[in-house]
């Protein structure tokens, strides 16, 4: 039997928003584990073996880190319909222009308005996760150039939809809509009205926003935390060892690394490397709540270093 799509996510995170938004597109049906949204995550680290971040893909004992990878793996299972119709890969290109670029600009415009009712635990947190401190007053004084920053990353989408498609890249929805709608989705849900002020100039992004909305999330049933646990123990991974001939470094299957994402929430994650290729790389480790279990990063944007 096919094993379930298992998603630990948060409801308020945008990252795992996109992925929602992916199995609306494909009318997935999928479990959802609700992780906390701070440290500690004690029934997340035995699975990803130390990363912390939301959202993590589980099919089995395969554990797929980082949305850019999740997206592309619910891609390779479930191709119909495709979240790149017009079969481009520049649309993960333009990941990277949601998730650094425009997501600054709107964690500012959110926390610079909102940072002082934030609960104390949360700051400490976030101040951890990214080597630094977490401080209203900084967000506060960032806000004026992060709405011109954020209003100008807008100014592109609304010139993509000047001709009046639907969506991004015609009449279907895909990848690319998925990136651009994170953005928008986390301002809506965090400030209603200033969501509405940051769009207001573009009366076309308005109506995609709630064309892509409209999309919703496929069908889903809580699971909980334990239970996902249980699912890795019971299974055994999907992946095969294969050498990666074009590896820039000569990496090669039993090679032990450590993979950490390059932005924030570095810390390291240690195993054998299974496979790897230019989009991804696959370690195979063990913790006692889930046995053998092998974990799944993107390579852009991670760092892999031997040990
Ligand atoms: N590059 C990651 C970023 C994920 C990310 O930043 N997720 C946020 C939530 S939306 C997070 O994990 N924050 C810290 C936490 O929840 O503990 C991805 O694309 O999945």
């Amino acid at each position: 039997m096919a094993h379930e799509i298992i998603f630990h996510n948060y409801p308020t995170s945008p990252f795992s928003e996109k992925v929602r938004v992916a199995f609306g597109i494909k009318k997935l049906a999928w479990r959802s584990v609700v992780q906390p949204t701070i440290m500690p995550k004690p029934d997340l680290i035995p699975l990803t073996g130390g990363y912390r971040k939301i959202p993590v893909l589980q099919i089995g004992a395969d554990i797929f880190c980082d949305s850019q990878l999740i997206l592309r793996e619910i891609e390779r299972r479930f191709p119909t319909p495709s979240l790149s119709p017009q079969n481009t890969g520049a649309p993960y290109g333009l990941g990277f222009w949601a998730d650094r670029q425009i997501f600054q600009a709107a964690v500012a415009i959110i926390f610079g308005e909102i940072g002082d009712m934030v609960p104390e635990d949360f700051k400490k947190d976030r101040a951890a996760m990214s080597g630094g401190s977490f401080s209203a007053e900084a967000l506060k004084r960032a806000v004026p150039l992060m709405r011109d920053q954020y209003r100008a990353h807008t100014q592109f989408l609304a010139d993509q939809l000047e001709d009046g498609r639907s969506f991004w890249g015609g009449e279907q929805p895909g990848l690319a809509d998925i990136h651009a709608f994170m953005n928008p989705w986390f301002v809506n849900s965090a400030l209603p009205h200033r969501a509405k002020a940051t769009l207001e100039e573009f009366p076309k992004v308005m109506a995609w926003f709630e064309r892509v909305r409209a999309i919703g999330h496929g069908t889903h049933k809580e699971m909980s935390p334990k239970e996902a646990l249980a699912v890795a123990k019971e299974a055994t991974s999907e992946s095969h060892l294969a050498h990666d001939p074009h590896d820039p470094n000569g990496r090669k299957p039993g090679d032990k690394v450590a993979v950490s994402a390059d932005d924030y929430g570095r810390d390291p994650i240690a195993g054998e490397i299974v496979f790897s290729n230019a989009h991804e790389i696959a370690i195979l480790r063990s913790a006692p709540e889930v046995g053998e279990v092998v974990v799944h990063f993107p390579r852009a944007g991670f760092v892999v270093s031997a040990v």
